[in-house]
């Protein structure tokens, strides 16, 4: 009864044009509705709330072609949207939607996996395990006990397509580390990690490419990011590791990642690693693939 009559002393007439306010006396004349967010009664501040209604609430409002830019918000299982319809297409369109709950893949090459496990199949390469020889004590696995290694071949790393049709935002990213047989060797220019993305498993486009230059080899430890955004034009975002020998630090690329990846039903990744000696030494480990 209180907030009718104060909803009631608050609407503002004069002849021919009716305003209404909330919160206020001097409603703007530009405005058929103002809200005001303070309450000047009782200090309090509020917003505003639009309808909420599930899918079959909404399926129950009456709209006909009058009803265009008719608004609400939608809540139902994890879809949470501000909507408009759309008189001429009949139809609720989004204007914003809350993102879905983070979740994540992962592929950790351990014998127990990290779960949701992000599979993969490998046309070569074996689980890397210990440390170095080169850097020396290096562990060659960046988590658990386990990395997956690639040595004088080309290699490709395959995952399993993901449905990201209900995220928003889809981000890839993993260790690297490049370790040699002995200090003179390491990995070249010819020597490359490339991620590949493809949205139906037969098109695929290069994204990120880092390479080594005059035997260089690096552990885990570094703290260079390789890091590309998603644009698939196959034209990849190219890191070289600084000259040869030991690299640390700023000058180790020991992490990968890619941001944006597509939003589809069938999204692939896949990890290429490339060299050409048993003295080079390509290991991956810890590859995360968040979804938004
Ligand atoms: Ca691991
Ligand atoms: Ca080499
Ligand atoms: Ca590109
Ligand atoms: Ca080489």
């Amino acid at each position: 009864m209180k907030k009718i009559l104060f909803s009631a002393f608050l609407i503002v007439s004069t002849i021919g044009y009716s305003q209404v306010g909330i919160n206020t006396t001097t409603p703007s004349s530009a405005a058929v509705l103002h809200l005001v967010s303070l309450n000047a009664a009782t200090g309090v501040y509020g917003g505003f709330m639009p309808p909420v209604v599930n899918l079959g609430q909404r399926a129950l409002i009456p709209v006909t072609a009058v009803d265009d830019g008719l608004m609400i918000y939608l809540v139902d299982g994890t879809t949470r949207c501000v909507q408009m319809y759309n008189a001429t297409s009949t139809n609720w369109v989004n204007m914003y939607c809350m993102p879905v709950a983070a979740s994540a893949m992962y592929q950790d090459f351990e014998l127990v996996p990290n779960t949701p496990e992000l599979t993969y199949s490998a046309s070569g390469g074996t689980f890397s395990t210990g440390t170095g020889p080169f850097p020396s004590g290096a562990p060659r696995f960046s988590d658990g006990s386990q990395g997956y290694q690639v040595s004088n071949s080309t290699v490709n790393v395959d995952f399993a397509s993901v449905d990201t049709s209900t995220n928003t935002t889809v981000n890839l990213s993993f260790d690297l580390a490049a370790f040699s047989g002995t200090s003179g060797n390491g990995m070249d220019g010819t020597d490359v990690m490339t991620v590949f993305v493809s949205t139906d498993g037969v098109t695929w486009s290069s994204e990120v490419t880092v390479n080594g230059a005059g035997n260089s080899y690096w552990g885990f430890a570094g703290s260079a990011v390789a890091s590309g955004v998603y644009d698939g034009n196959n034209v990849p975002t190219a890191y070289t590791a600084p000259g040869g020998g030991l690299l640390s630090g700023p000058n180790a690329y020991s992490k990968v990642t890619l941001t944006g990846l597509p939003i589809s039903p069938t999204l692939f990744i896949r990890i290429e690693l490339k060299n050409n000696s048993s003295n080079e030494i390509w290991v991956i480990d810890n590859v995360v693939l968040n979804l938004l």
